[in-house]
């Protein structure tokens, strides 16, 4: 019996039934600070009962008042937004089915990952880069845009030991403990990695077995040298040193999800994914392993035969939130984590917009609901998970008593009330689930018995094409400041705030000190300057102080700009005053 942390992280921690880690590779018998206080967590800040406009009601009760709102409502208004606050398949994807059936509006689920993710599929055939067991094995490693030692603790342990190189904006913790960083301009990476490339092939170092060469030499040229090291921020000689340490090393190339949500992040991200293959390494990378395991997302969510009626961007949601009537939110915090929005909030609290959530805990987004319902945590509930860095699926068996109702129950239970029915809804879950884990080779019968089964990645090409390929002009670099983030070693994004408080806006910068406020294109927040070991032009927080000191969300000054491959962009320029 066996049991796995859901939590959005690279390292999805398997433990026994006493809730003692694994000793197993890689994950080796230890966790982080927030998987040693998941069972105290666990009675902390918890919906217990359900609230309907601030009363407590029962669970029942709730459900009809939420399916009575619904039946009125033109399904083209109503939304549901989910991530990934749980990566269990039946807890994050499979309850989407109702909403699919509906013909209700998705997201695109592109806040974290996506950029990158398709821009890299679209050189490889797939996004699956290094395994764990296959990262062991470099001699080096590059981690870039990747604050490791706090996002990825186990991959961090494994390459501890390696030659390290960082990239970055900043003198990260990962920075630190490297034996050689490079502090790049924001934003520049797309350039770094163009200029590495020319270098490779000037020199005669690049290997054509896994890329056309003549192809991408005739694409590098429209690209001057002295621009591409300029934007940067480097010395050409620290560019060329990067390019000797990449062929003498030949490192592992880890690509932190920040690539892909700066400026130019897609190109970023794919350019910086092909340096391994030029030196003729096969899946010398690695981002994300999710669509690697070959798990059918698709079928769990039921758009192999209903499509939402339409797809919003994470990005864009909180700007067009007017677009809809009744918003139902499960796995997520988007009142502070998604850009703008405040402004659900704000249309809530005007009696505009109808706001369900599903959570475990009491979220400043489940705060200001007219419904609330509460589910069970992780610790609570059985599922099948996976992990977007190792092989292993797991059956979650639950170690504790179970409070709420899933997000499966939820789901038949509206459907019920609302008199809704639909072929998608008459499959059994777990049967669902088997199907949509056909290509993994592995059956939920096969798992439930075994507890953990390793799956062998599918998918991806041997030839890695140099499209898509950016051309000088498309490449923008940002005029001013630019906010950037990373994860904080006590938090997952937003969650935690019942055990360490919720830090308040603390920005890192070169020179700023003392109370001042940040402005961008959606409005102002007030923060607190302190000073960093930041580059030029760079604002830093961790993503776990997203609210300011008035409890405003710093995501609403942002309003995205969508990248190249469809996601948006959260590292942007931002405007700074310091009080009086
Ligand atoms: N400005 C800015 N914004 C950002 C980022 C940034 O760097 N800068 N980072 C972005 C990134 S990378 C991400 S991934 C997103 C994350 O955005 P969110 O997904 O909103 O992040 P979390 O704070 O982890 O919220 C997860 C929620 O799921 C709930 N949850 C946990 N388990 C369960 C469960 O079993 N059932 C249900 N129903 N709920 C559960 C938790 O209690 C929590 O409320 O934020 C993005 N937003
Ligand atoms: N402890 C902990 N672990 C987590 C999370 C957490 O909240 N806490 N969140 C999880 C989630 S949802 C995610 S998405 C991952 C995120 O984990 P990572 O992929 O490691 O990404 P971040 O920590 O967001 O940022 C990585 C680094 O990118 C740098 N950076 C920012 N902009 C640029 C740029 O333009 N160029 C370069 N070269 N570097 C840049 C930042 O300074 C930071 O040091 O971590 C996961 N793991
Ligand atoms: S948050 Fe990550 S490192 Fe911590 S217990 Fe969960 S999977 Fe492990
Ligand atoms: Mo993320």
């Amino acid at each position: 019996m066996v049991i796995a942390c859901t939590r959005d992280c690279y390292d999805t921690c398997i433990f026994d039934e006493t809730y003692t880690p694994l000793k197993i590779f890689p994950t080796l018998g230890f966790t982080c600070s927030r998987g040693l206080t998941d069972l105290r967590r666990n009675e902390i800040n918890r919906v217990t009962r359900a609230y309907v406009e601030g009363k407590e009601k029962s669970i029942a009760e709730a459900i009809k008042y939420v399916a009575e709102r619904l039946r009125g409502t033109d399904r083209r208004r109503v939304v549901h937004v989910e991530y990934d606050g749980n990566q269990g398949l039946l807890t994050w994807y499979y309850p989407a089915r109702l909403w699919n059936a509906m013909g209700a509006v998705s997201t695109d689920y592109s806040i974290c990952s996506l950029e990158g993710h398709e821009a890299i599929k679209a050189h490889y055939g797939s996004s699956m880069g290094a395994l764990p067991e296959e990262m062991e094995k470099y001699r080096a490693v590059v981690f870039w845009g990747s604050e490791a030692v706090y996002s990825f603790i186990h991959g961090w342990r494994i390459l501890k030991d390696k030659y390290k190189i960082t990239v970055d904006v900043r003198v990260s913790e990962t920075a630190k403990r490297s034996e050689r960083a490079y502090i790049v301009r924001p934003g520049s990476d797309a350039h770094l990695a163009l200029a590495l490339m020319k270098v490779l092939l000037e020199e005669g170092r690049a290997k054509g077995e896994l890329v056309d060469l003549r192809v991408l030499k005739e694409k590098l040229e429209a690209f001057d040298m002295s621009w591409l090291i300029r934007s940067t921020g480097l010395t050409e000689d620290e560019v060329r040193e990067l390019a000797q340490l990449y062929t003498y090393y030949e490192p592992l190339t880890v690509i932190g999800f920040a690539i892909g949500r700066t400026y130019n992040g897609g190109y970023a991200a794919g350019l910086i994914s092909m340096l391994p293959a030029l030196l003729g390494m096969r899946r010398g990378f690695y981002y994300s392993n999710s669509q690697g395991w070959g798990i059918d997302f698709s079928y769990l969510r039921g758009t192999h035969v209903a499509k939402p009626s339409k797809v919003v961007g994470m990005g864009e949601l909180g700007h067009s939130v007017g677009d809809f009537d009744f918003m139902f939110v499960w796995n997520s915090n988007p009142v502070v984590t998604l850009p703008g929005g405040d402004r659900i909030e704000e249309a809530v609290s005007e009696g505009k917009l109808f706001l369900v959530v599903h959570d475990p805990f009491w979220t400043e987004t489940a705060k200001v609901a007219n419904v609330v319902i509460p589910a069970p945590t992780f610790l609570e509930k059985e599922d099948v998970v996976y992990s977007y860095w190792h092989p292993y699926l797991v059956y979650n068996t639950p170690v504790r008593p179970k409070r709420g109702i899933t997000e499966v129950e939820l789901m038949f239970e509206l459907a019920k009330e609302l008199g809704f029915s639909s072929p998608l809804l008459d499959e059994d879950p777990w049967s669902a689930l088997d199907v949509a884990l056909r290509r993994t080779g592995v059956t939920v019968n096969e798992l439930r018995r075994k507890g953990l089964v390793k799956v062998v990645p599918t998918g991806g090409r041997e030839e890695v094409s140099v499209e898509p390929f950016p051309t000088p002009q498309e490449l923008t670099l940002p005029q001013g400041r630019v906010l950037v983030y990373s994860a904080h070693p006590n938090y997952t994004n937003s969650q935690f705030s019942e055990v360490y408080g919720r830090r308040r806006a603390v920005v890192y910068s070169k020179d700023l000190e003392g109370d001042g406020y940040l402005e961008g294109p959606g409005g102002k927040v007030r923060v607190k300057f302190v000073k960093g070991d930041v580059g030029e032009n760079v604002l830093f927080m961790y993503k776990s102080d997203l609210v300011d000191v008035g409890g405003k969300s710093i995501n609403s000054i942002l309003v995205p700009v969508r990248g190249k491959f469809g996601g948006p962009r959260l590292n942007d320029v931002v405007y700074v005053r310091l009080k009086g």
